[in-house]
């Protein structure tokens, strides 16, 4: 819309023949009472025309849509999907070329016509690489999502330093990368396995800004994150003998502020190395918080409230229902 001071005639060049400050200020309030009038009769335009006046509310009866959603409604099928309905596309980030974390891959929709997206960081456990959970890359980023699996510094570093490191690759994505303008930097989240899942609490923790975070098989000795604002989805394996539920995820779990909106899933018949390799119910699950939590989607909310039930694939699962945030 065009400034109405914008239609006002402009100054006349020229010396002011008459005494100077009474006829500045009465030009001012000319000028001043002027813009009040076309302000008005914009507004009566406006209205006029059948325009959207501001502030008036909308008298559609359809609810109004949400402006991060991305991609068509969901149904199970489409979260147990191998790919979503986007066409992903993938670069390569040189360790060389960043600080502060070990480079990556970022996968990301091939198209621009959705315009941005949320992006979530990825980081892999104790003595591993990228590789191991490259997997969720495509899986993830077809949903809608850019998404960046990174290596560490060193594969031996603990789950402090991954979690600044997952803040550093989201910091490089958003602010320094060849796809930052793809991206909704105010949306974005957390995941990793092992020591990145303890890295993933810790970039939780420090940064509550964060919109979601996905421990998968976590691994920390700090067992008590009541700081955490970030709403949190705890995934566990029933057969972890590295990270075992009853001193890993389900401390973490319980530790999470009560008022948070957080899930706990402890995955049947697995290992603590089930996240290094497709796993349908991981997938549903981290998309279906994803899209909940980082794009505000409540078309998501119908695979996690209610509860999802035991099954074959959940050993149990605990959580808030309905979300709050
Ligand atoms: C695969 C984390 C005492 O700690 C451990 O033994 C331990 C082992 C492995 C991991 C891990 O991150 O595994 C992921 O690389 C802790």
């Amino acid at each position: 819309m065009q400034h109405p001071n914008r239609a006002l005639p402009a100054a006349p060049v020229g010396p002011d023949p008459s005494p100077r400050r009474p006829n500045r200020l009465t030009n001012r309030l000319v000028r001043a009472g002027l813009a009040v009038l076309l302000a008005a009769g914009g507004l009566v335009a406006a209205q006029a025309t059948g325009a959207q006046a501001i502030g008036a509310p909308s008298v559609s009866a359809q609810a109004a849509t949400n402006p991060y959603e991305r991609g068509p409604a969901p149904t199970n099928a489409s979260i147990e999907a191998a790919t979503g309905s986007y066409a992903v596309s993938r670069t390569t980030v040189s360790a060389l070329s960043v600080s502060g974390f070990g480079g990556g891959t970022v996968y990301y929709p091939t198209s621009t016509a959705d315009g941005t997206f949320g992006a979530v960081a990825i980081a892999p456990g104790y003595t591993a690489y990228q590789s191991s959970i490259a997997w969720l890359g495509p899986r993830l980023a077809s949903q809608g999502f850019v998404v960046f699996t990174i290596d560490t510094l060193t594969t031996l570093d603990q789950p402090d330093s991954r979690g600044r490191q997952l803040l550093a690759a989201l910091d490089y994505l958003t602010q320094s990368s060849s796809v930052r303008a793809r991206i909704d930097s105010s949306r974005l989240g957390v995941m990793g396995h092992s020591m990145g899942g303890g890295g993933t609490l810790e970039a939780a923790k420090s940064r509550p800004s964060l919109q979601a975070a996905i421990p998968l098989t976590g691994w920390n000795l700090d067992t008590t994150w009541p700081e955490i604002k970030t709403p949190t989805l705890i995934v566990g394996a029933d057969g972890d003998t590295i990270a075992p539920v009853a001193t890993h995820s389900e401390p973490f779990y319980q530790s999470l502020p009560s008022t948070l909106d957080k899930a706990y899933l402890e995955l049947r018949g697995a290992t603590h190395f089930t996240p290094n390799s497709s796993n349908t119910t991981i997938a549903k699950y981290s998309i279906s918080w994803l899209k909940r939590f980082i794009d505000n989607d409540t078309r998501y909310e119908q695979f996690l409230c209610p509860l999802p039930q035991p099954s074959s694939a959940i050993a149990e699962y605990r959580g808030n229902c309905p979300h709050t945030s």
